[in-house]
């Protein structure tokens, strides 16, 4: 009679106790056990009387419960993104932009008249924003540099691109090393290059190859066709395949870079963008009503060139590789490969010098470092 009420007491108790701990942690589903009161209620029963289930649960740790962990601190920090637009002024760098994260993140160049539109150097200019999406915050950069390519002469046009990443470098270099480090490094590490290569239709541009080839070995690159609503498909896929080949016999190594592939996984998702690069994009921040979708797009006489849909054009490949598939990728490649590169060379040339001491940049960056982190 006692051993009858014990076992329905404890049956209550554990009843009580799984429905408590699916209310707290929903996500882990009907599968988390209580097994000590799970034992507790099997008291007085042979364990040949012990369902199957109850077994199953006995080893149960917990240990995927990290995952929920994990989130709300993530949830709780936020993430940092910056990316930098790289192209001559008109090819729609503003644009893409506001495209890609829906609002005016980006201001648009102003027609002013051509004096004032174009800078005489090249200019580079952060500007950030907090987005918040599902609860989920993210402080984006996009780093401009109007000015790129819009001289007579654009020879080493690279250089203040290349001084500028280096330096970002060199402040969270400094951050780390500071015997009083801050409990969260602020990131200004550009994570990801879009450059933009203007439709010619022909190849790449000495330039392009020029600017590829240097930043691509302390940045990730990524190329895009501007403006792809101009080209046919016939002249946009010949296009494509030719840059391939310039990147190829240029040994240009654009993101998502083979050699950082990490599992077969990544190299069978990988290599199919690496096919489809440069995605041909079009970007445009108005919206129009297209078969009763409200749809951002381009209106022509001929009709409405959508953004989003990949039977007109690439746009949405490259959102996904940037947002939605591969932006904690692009951070773990900036910090593990391209800033892990830099640090080690930084910290080598300190140990090599007899007295420890550098020319100094009057923006903190070693003078012969500013230029030279090239492998
Ligand atoms: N045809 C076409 N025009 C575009 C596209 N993206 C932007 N534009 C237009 O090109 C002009 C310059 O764009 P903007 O974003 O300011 O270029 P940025 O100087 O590179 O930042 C504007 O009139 C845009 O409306 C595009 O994909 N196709
Ligand atoms: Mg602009």
């Amino acid at each position: 009679m006692q051993l009858a009420f014990c076992h329905t007491f404890f049956k209550l108790l554990n009843h009580q106790i799984q429905r408590l701990w699916r209310l707290k942690y929903p996500l882990l589903g009907p599968e988390v056990s209580t097994s000590f009161y799970g034992n507790m209620a099997d008291v007085g029963k042979t364990p040949v009387a012990r369902n199957e289930k109850t077994n199953s649960e006995f080893g149960y740790v917990g240990i995927d419960a990290i995952l929920e962990q994990m989130r709300r601190k993530a949830m709780k920090q936020g993430f940092e993104f910056n990316i930098m637009v790289v192209g001559q002024s008109g090819l729609g760098k503003s644009t893409l932009m506001n495209t890609l994260f829906k609002s005016k993140v980006s201001r648009r160049s102003l027609m002013t008249s051509e004096e004032e539109r174009i800078p005489k150097t090249i200019e580079i200019k952060s500007i950030s924003h907090d987005i918040e999406e599902k609860g989920v915050r993210m402080k984006l950069t996009v780093i401009d540099t109007p000015g790129f390519g819009d001289q007579i002469n654009n020879e080493n046009c690279w250089q203040p691109i290349m001084k500028f990443i280096n330096v970002q470098y060199e402040q969270y270099l400094q951050e780390e090393i500071n015997i009083e480090r801050k409990k969260r490094i602020p990131d200004s590490r550009v994570h990801c290059c879009i450059y933009f290569i203007p439709p010619t239709g022909h190849c790449l541009r000495p330039i392009d190859i020029e600017f590829m080839r240097h930043l691509s070995k302390v940045v990730n690159i990524v190329p895009v066709i501007a403006k792809a609503d101009t080209l046919t498909l016939e002249e946009r896929d010949f296009f494509k395949q030719k840059i391939r080949e310039d990147l190829r016999a240029n040994e240009i190594d654009i993101y998502p870079q083979k050699e950082f592939d990490e599992d077969a996984e990544d190299r069978i998702i990988n290599e199919k963008i690496r096919e489809m690069i440069p995605f041909a994009v079009v970007g445009s921040d108005q919206e129009y009503q297209v078969n009763g979708k409200r749809l951002l797009g381009r209106k022509t006489r001929w009709g409405t060139v959508e953004v989003e849909n990949t039977a007109h054009c690439e746009f949405a490949y490259l959102r996904d590789l940037l947002i939605r598939t591969h932006m904690q990728n692009i951070k773990d490649i900036t910090s593990s490969i391209h800033y892990e590169m830099y640090r080690v060379r930084r910290l080598n040339e300190n140990n090599t010098q007899p007295n420890g001491q550098q020319a100094i940049h009057a923006n903190g960056v070693p003078e012969h470092e500013v230029l030279s982190h090239e492998m």
